[in-house]
């Protein structure tokens, strides 16, 4: 990374500042003194039959005040999932197992004492009676679907197609550095119940709390601290935040206040907490001798975990929405179908199913390049949807506002100096190494629908800010702040920046999806100009503003090259180099543009070459601690060179496009290309991600043994 990509003119806001000096709030500081803590007691079992909960012993513990199940808490359902695809039945989760578990992990009771250390002691004293029932487990392709989706444009053509492929997408973490927590302030009658969470999205999660306590939604305050990170794994409610806010009710009833806190750890959360990917997905591609893409054919299996999040239908949406990507395809026809099975529930992550549309299609393109004995770059520089066709609604109705991606390609290969990575590789390869190239399309289609702002210019020039859209990392105080200074012609220090607390912000869609500076950021551009608008006419400060902005999706979209090499002797992948140039729209930030970039190309190097939830046949999470989940580390980051291409969207009144999650979409497919291009020379394999040294030296090793036995 050069200085030039780190400068920026923009100081970062005090609020940002704060979460890097460690004064931040994060969900273990909110202060709450003298608060009950709650520990969960878990079910050990995947799937199976309660037959009693026994809690005396527990109860007797020191410092216990109480030890609660579906007996004191009553039945509740977890809420419905997003309808954006419907489901075959309705989920009807029960949000407090009484009768059945259906995946390890799953809280079956809550065990609140005066201090962690002793509801923790206290939880190992409650016995589980249980019936093992059969278990579904993750790849359960046969399964009935619960969800479906499809697109069809024309017909197939009737030869086989030039190349296909299989590939499987492990289940994995996000990860944040802050496990989960909730904190819930129980006060008066009638109740006004304040509720901490660390999630993206406030005023959901206020419906949710709401609507489970029987309660308005104004009795109800949702605050979200700061967050760390929250990568699409905080977008929708978590069980344990809701029987946190159960507990403080039922507690309340003889207590009157309370003040209760729950904060997750690791291995809970890697046990039960909100996963991400876990498909298997099927590809053939069509490509005329000329190299003219003309058919794509594609079937895509999620696997469910036991109960879907609000957002848990989205990354099979996306996947099959996304699917024809950059490209002007001739005619496809794209399935897909999620199953549920007794595992953690599967919600949106980094990247939601675009990242499982890149790796398919990508590999598939590379694939059908060899076969047909062409460039793979010539294929691509040919089939991509040309500027003058922007807008480009693809025939199943997606529309891409905007871009140049030939531009994207053709930079991204000037910068790389691609001709010349190929004469390099000939060279390694005559001299027997195992070196890969890949060079991936991306697009990043970022969230649509409307966020809001309010925005306060008082009388002594200082202005307050309230977002709607909460922030977990991101810097969004410094972006907001600068933009509304920008727009209102002050200066930012005079600017104050609320997110994340329902009693003072809008309401909001919230932090996902890409979506927080197009639609946010919009909003709040909006409310300035609207303010500006009226001291024009002649009105006097103070004067506040609340709007609402609504836009369509706007789609970034990138080309990534990557080089990698593998150890013959140990199948250990290493990327050599990483290009990678990319449109986000109009950048407001570069230097958080940037820190979005390259944190998502980490994430994303650890989806393609080492994270990996593994369950047994049990349905028993075998990777339950960082000692068995491989996050990559910071030596195995290759160098980036990073440029951007900036072409404004139209559709928000900043031009701006989703960043966040670029880095898990291109890099991925192109560390797959690579890999596949790397071993291309002894033939097409189906790989896997991710791309664990075992998998890549058992291809290898089956050539060297057929090599040396002719
Ligand atoms: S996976 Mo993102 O938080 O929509």
């Amino acid at each position: 990374m050069t200085a030039r990509h780190l400068a920026s003119p923009h100081a970062p806001r005090r609020e940002d500042e704060a979460l890097l000096r460690g004064a931040g709030c994060f969900g273990a500081d909110v202060p709450l003194a003298g608060a009950w803590h709650g520990v969960f007691v878990r079910s050990p079992y995947a799937h199976a039959r309660l037959q009693g909960l026994h809690t005396a012993a527990a109860a007797a513990y020191p410092g216990v005040v109480a030890v609660l199940s579906a007996e004191e808490l009553g039945t509740h359902v977890m809420p419905e999932p997003n309808p954006l695809l419907p489901l075959a039945e309705a989920q009807n989760f029960a949000l407090i197992p009484h009768d059945t578990v259906h995946y390890a992990g799953q809280p079956v009771a809550l065990v609140i004492a005066r201090t962690a250390a002793l509801a923790t002691a206290a939880a190992r004293e409650v016995v589980l009676d249980a019936i093992a029932c059969p278990v579904q487990t993750d790849r359960a392709c046969d399964a009935p679907a619960w969800v479906e989706t499809a697109h069809r444009q024309g017909q197939l053509p009737q030869t086989a197609a030039t190349a296909q492929t299989q590939l499987s997408l492990a289940r994995v973490s996000a990860s944040p550095l802050e496990p989960r927590h909730a904190s819930v302030h129980w006060q008066g009658e009638p109740a006004q119940v304040t509720v901490w969470l660390g999630t993206q999205a406030p005023s959901r999660a206020q419906a949710d709390v709401a609507k489970v306590l029987g309660l308005p939604r104004a009795a109800v305050r949702l605050i979200t601290p700061d967050v760390g990170g929250a990568f699409g794994a905080r977008a929708s409610i978590s069980p344990e935040e809701l029987w946190l806010a159960l507990a403080a009710q039922h507690l309340a009833r003889t207590h009157g206040e309370v003040k209760l806190r729950w904060v997750s750890d690791r291995s809970a959360d890697l046990l039960a907490g909100m996963q991400g990917r876990g498909s298997d997905l099927t590809g053939r591609l069509w490509l005329a001798e000329n190299g003219q893409m003309q058919g794509l054919a594609a079937e895509m299996h999620f696997g469910l975990g036991a109960w879907l999040p609000f957002s848990g239908v989205v990354p099979l949406r996306n996947a099959a929405r996304i699917l024809p990507g950059p490209y002007a395809l001739g005619d496809y026809t794209v399935s897909g179908q999620g199953s549920r099975s007794h595992t953690a529930p599967v919600n949106i992550y980094r990247g939601a199913g675009r990242p499982e549309a890149a790796l398919l299609l990508e590999s598939l393109v590379d694939k059908a390049a060899r076969t047909r004995g062409l460039d793979p770059v010539a294929v691509r520089a040919q089939n991509l949807i040309r500027p003058e066709a922007m807008p480009y609604t693809h025939p199943h109705g997606e529309t891409l506002d905007s871009g140049d991606y030939p531009a994207l390609l053709q930079r991204a290969c000037e910068k790389w100096h691609y001709p010349q990575q190929r004469q390099d590789q000939a060279r390694r390869r005559a001299a027997g190494e195992c070196v890969g190239i890949g060079v991936a399309m991306y697009v990043e289609p970022c969230g649509q629908g409307w966020e809001s702002a309010r925005v306060r210019w008082h009388a002594n020039g200082e202005v307050d800010v309230y977002s709607g859209t909460p922030a977990q990392g991101q810097g969004h105080a410094t972006t907001f702040a600068d933009l509304a200074a920008e727009a209102l012609g002050c200066a930012p220090e005079n600017v104050r920046v609320h997110m994340g607390d329902t009693a003072h912000c809008p309401e909001g869609i919230g932090a996902l999806a890409s979506r927080s500076t197009a639609i946010g950021g919009s909003a709040i551009a909006k409310a300035c100009a609207q303010l500006r608008e009226r001291l024009a006419q002649g009105e006097p400060l103070p004067l506040e503003v609340e709007t609402r902005y609504e836009a369509a999706e706007a789609w970034s979209a990138g080309c990534v090259c990557v080089r990698l090499s593998i150890d013959p002797e140990t199948g250990i992948a290493r990327i050599e180099e990483l290009v990678w140039v990319d449109d986000a729209g109009r950048q407001l930030q570069p230097q958080l543009v940037h820190g979005q970039l390259v944190g998502g190309a980490a994430q994303g190097i650890g989806q393609a070459l080492y994270e990996r939830l593994v369950y047994d046949a049990q349905g028993q999470l075998l990777t339950g601690s960082f000692m068995d989940y491989a996050l990559p580390r910071a030596d195995q980051m290759p160098p980036i060179t990073l440029e951007s291409l900036q072409t404004p969207s139209p559709l928000n009144r900043l031009g701006a496009k989703g960043v966040g999650e670029a880095g898990c979409i291109g890099v991925p497919a192109a560390i797959l290309c690579a890999a596949h291009d790397a071993l291309s020379p002894w033939g097409e394999f189906d790989l896997s991600l991710p791309l664990t040294p075992e998998q890549l030296w058992r291809v290898i090793s089956r050539f060297h043994d057929s090599a040396q036995k002719a």
